[in-house]
């Protein structure tokens, strides 16, 4: 990627504060959580973003990428439906509405996504007794024979515990089981936010942080790469995020095997929490988006990507969040259920001209890049783009 020297301008950052954090990352040092929580609270979102666009931009450049990527979600049933309180997709095995696909529904949708453009499926979904070792093992092997050329993130730290848990198994035994049926890599969602109170609060029962990271650790011993997120927006404090941060940024110390950070926005409808805390249409707001975004950027320096998920924050606030820290978007998605389920009212996908008018719109150059973040092909000429007829927006399709 195009990388530049770190320009940081600080006559442009008005708070005394983010300024003194300006001075730490051009001296090198690290951030500590202090200087996270500082950067929270500032009232200076401008000179924060500057400060992540300059951080950016130096491992960067003016490069952004996104994959052709497909989300297929092939169970919503969930022991933890019931206390996993700011969940809206899961469901009870005899609940209205739950399902699990057969292995013929997960190859059709596989098959009916991108007009053959799809280079990575993401497979998440409940912790469904039903859906053990065999059911992945048969549905990666099937994928991998009928569609070679697509990798596969599969299966969140949470979901390898559960079927470790089922199958009387290791971590690292059922990984290395996944791995050989095609498993690629791991995407980076159940983290929510690790703090053990906040966690007692919306997520009680779930696999705990130590967890966590002990899995995405096994997967990176294996040499299975993978994801991470923070879930924000709900009950945690600036502390909580910092805390969660520091683990994620520890952990990379360590192995090197993450290779992008998601921050992912909590939606509160249709969800236990969103009731409790009255926040029913009453989304995370953009300054907090960009905020979590440069944070992020700022405070993890040994990750080399930061994405925003447009489906969470709007495509409005991805664009701008390329000017905040952000190298990498979520990609063309297909069909997306999980935030849907919780009142997400940004269209299931993105053709590929969206995508790029998106990025060209913030004077950013698009790429398309394979799962290891590698690019594929960049789109520096509008005049050369491939023509593309896909339809804009396929019709709402939350459960089965
Ligand atoms: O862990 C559930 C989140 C995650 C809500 O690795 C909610 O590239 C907001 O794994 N509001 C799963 N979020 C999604 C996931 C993911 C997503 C994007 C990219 C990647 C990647 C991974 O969805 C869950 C949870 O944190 N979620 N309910 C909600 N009400
Ligand atoms: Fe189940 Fe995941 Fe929803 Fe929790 S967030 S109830 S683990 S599907």
């Amino acid at each position: 990627m195009t990388a530049t020297a770190l320009n940081i301008p600080f006559e442009r950052i008005a708070d005394p504060a983010v300024r003194a954090v300006a001075e730490k990352v051009a001296n090198g040092h690290r951030l500590s959580q202090a200087d996270g929580v500082a950067l929270f609270a500032s009232p200076d979102l401008t000179g924060v973003g500057l400060l992540a666009d300059a951080v950016n931009r130096a491992k960067n450049g003016d490069l952004v990428t996104f994959a052709s990527n497909q989300h297929i979600n092939p169970t919503n049933i969930c022991t933890l439906r019931t206390t996993c309180v700011f969940c809206g997709y899961a469901r009870l095995p005899k609940e209205e509405g739950a399902y699990r696909y057969t292995l013929d529904q997960v190859l059709a949708e596989a098959k009916s996504g991108n007009d053959g453009m799809t280079k990575e499926f993401h497979i998440v979904g409940g912790l469904d007794m039903q859906a053990g070792l065999e059911y992945y093992t048969t549905m990666f092997r099937a994928l991998k024979r009928e569609l070679p050329h697509v990798h596969i993130k599969a299966l969140t730290a949470v979901e390898i515990a559960h079927i470790a848990r089922i199958e009387k198994l290791g971590w690292s035994e059922v990984l290395s089981a996944l791995r050989e049926a095609g498993l690629d890599t791991l995407p980076g969602g159940g983290a929510e936010t690790f703090s053990a109170a906040v966690r007692e609060e919306i997520a009680r029962k779930k696999l705990g942080a130590a967890d966590y990271v002990g899995v995405h650790r096994a997967a990176h011993q294996l040499g299975i790469r993978s994801n991470c997120t923070m879930l924000y927006g709900h009950v945690e404090s600036y502390a909580d995020r910092m805390e969660h941060l520091q683990m994620l940024r520890d952990l990379q110390d360590d192995t090197g095997g993450f290779l992008a950070y998601i921050p992912l926005a909590y939606h509160p409808d249709d969800n236990e929490l969103g009731k409790k805390l009255g926040r029913q249409g009453i989304a995370t707001s953009g300054v907090d988006d960009l905020k979590n975004l440069a944070v992020g950027r700022l405070f993890l320096d040994n990750f080399q990507h930061v994405k925003s998920h447009w489906i969470m924050v709007t495509p409005s606030i991805s664009q701008v969040a390329l000017h905040y820290g952000v190298n990498d978007l979520e990609g063309t998605v297909v069909r997306e259920k999980i935030y849907h389920a919780v009142g997400a009212r940004t269209q299931q996908r993105m053709t590929l001209p969206e995508l790029l008018a998106l990025i060209r719109g913030a004077g950013k150059v698009p790429a398309e890049r394979d799962s290891f973040y590698q690019v594929i092909r960049r789109f520096d000429d509008p005049a050369q783009d491939p023509v593309v007829t896909a339809p804009r927006t396929l019709p709402l399709a939350v459960g089965a």
